[in-house]
């Protein structure tokens, strides 16, 4: 079967199918401070793409999702091609990363005007939804309710806030009785052939999104990642300038990131990781 290789994301691969469908590869290759590192995390897009289709499967009832089947592999996702609205459905549940800088600045988030005296990290009386858009730099850029109404539509906007901040609060109190914070993430939608709005992308995963880990948080302080600090600060000990190309990652390192995305896995999915290995779909039921 030809598949056309149709785009390339830093650790993610998207092919064509057929007409109507596409086939999502996570791979297991691993970025931070922006940069893809050399060393791969075993099993990582496995995780990712399990956990994914996990939330698509229970979040139905909130939206359509393109999802239509996890292969054998466990790291594929085949799915309906949608027509990808240009923005991105970001929803902050924490003030963190770019949120704290800008509540800092001007004690707003994206238009959203905050109590004084929040501190990092702090919980934030409601989520907000901070949508961005790809800038021509491969960064996003936070853009005004207003200019999502420009690119999208009033109707076509308001739907997608309130389906993103739903999405986010189902899954945020799913994951917080389960010893995970979702501090913000990030949602892709598309309309489908039908003209239905539906959920794409990967949604939920801890690239999509910052986890952190229950137990540790305190505010007024940044939080540690839930899968990634190991590796962060390995990067940080070997005085790396964070330019092209990372770091080689010890093998301790390796393990003890590749069994936080394990632990983050089971917790979420309440299946343990060695059983989607041995049948994926079992992940949707
Ligand atoms: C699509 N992207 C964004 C993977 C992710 N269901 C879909 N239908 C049509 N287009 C897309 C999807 C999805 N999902 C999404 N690009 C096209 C990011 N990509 C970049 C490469 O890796």
């Amino acid at each position: 079967m030809p598949e056309t290789h149709l785009a390339s994301g830093k650790v993610r691969e998207l092919y064509a199918l057929d007409d109507e469908r596409l086939l999502l590869v996570a791979s297991d290759r691993i970025s931070t401070f922006d940069v893809v590192l050399p060393t791969e995390i075993p099993d990582k897009g496995r995780v990712l793409t399990g956990l994914s289709a996990f939330w698509f499967a229970r979040t139905r009832e909130i939206v359509d999702n393109h999802m239509l089947a996890i292969r054998a592999d466990g790291r594929s996702t085949e799915c309906r091609r949608l027509e990808m609205l240009p923005l991105e459905c970001v929803v902050r549940g924490y003030l963190t990363g770019s949120g704290w800088k800008d509540y800092l600045a001007s004690g707003e988030v994206c238009g959203h005007e905050l109590p004084a005296g929040l501190q990092e990290s702090a919980r934030l009386p409601e989520p907000l939804f901070t949508p961005s858009t790809k800038a021509q730099t491969g960064h996003d850029e936070n853009i005004t309710r207003a200019r999502a109404v420009g690119l999208v539509g009033e109707e076509l906007a308001s739907r997608v806030e309130q389906v993103s901040i739903a999405l986010y609060r189902f899954a945020a109190e799913w994951a917080a009785a389960r010893g995970i914070l979702i501090a913000d993430t990030k949602f892709e939608f598309g309309l489908d052939a039908d003209g239905k709005l539906c959920l794409g992308d990967e949604a939920l995963t801890p690239d999509s999104s910052r986890f952190w880990p229950a137990d540790e948080y305190e505010p007024g302080r940044g939080q540690p990642s839930y899968d990634k600090q190991f590796a962060r600060d390995y990067c940080e000990t070997v005085g790396w300038d964070k330019t092209e190309p990372g770091p080689e990652l010890p093998a301790d390192v390796v393990d003890g990131t590749r069994a936080r995305y394990i632990e983050a896995f089971d917790r979420l999915t309440e299946l343990p990781f060695d059983r989607y290995l041995d049948d994926p779909e079992g992940v949707l039921r």
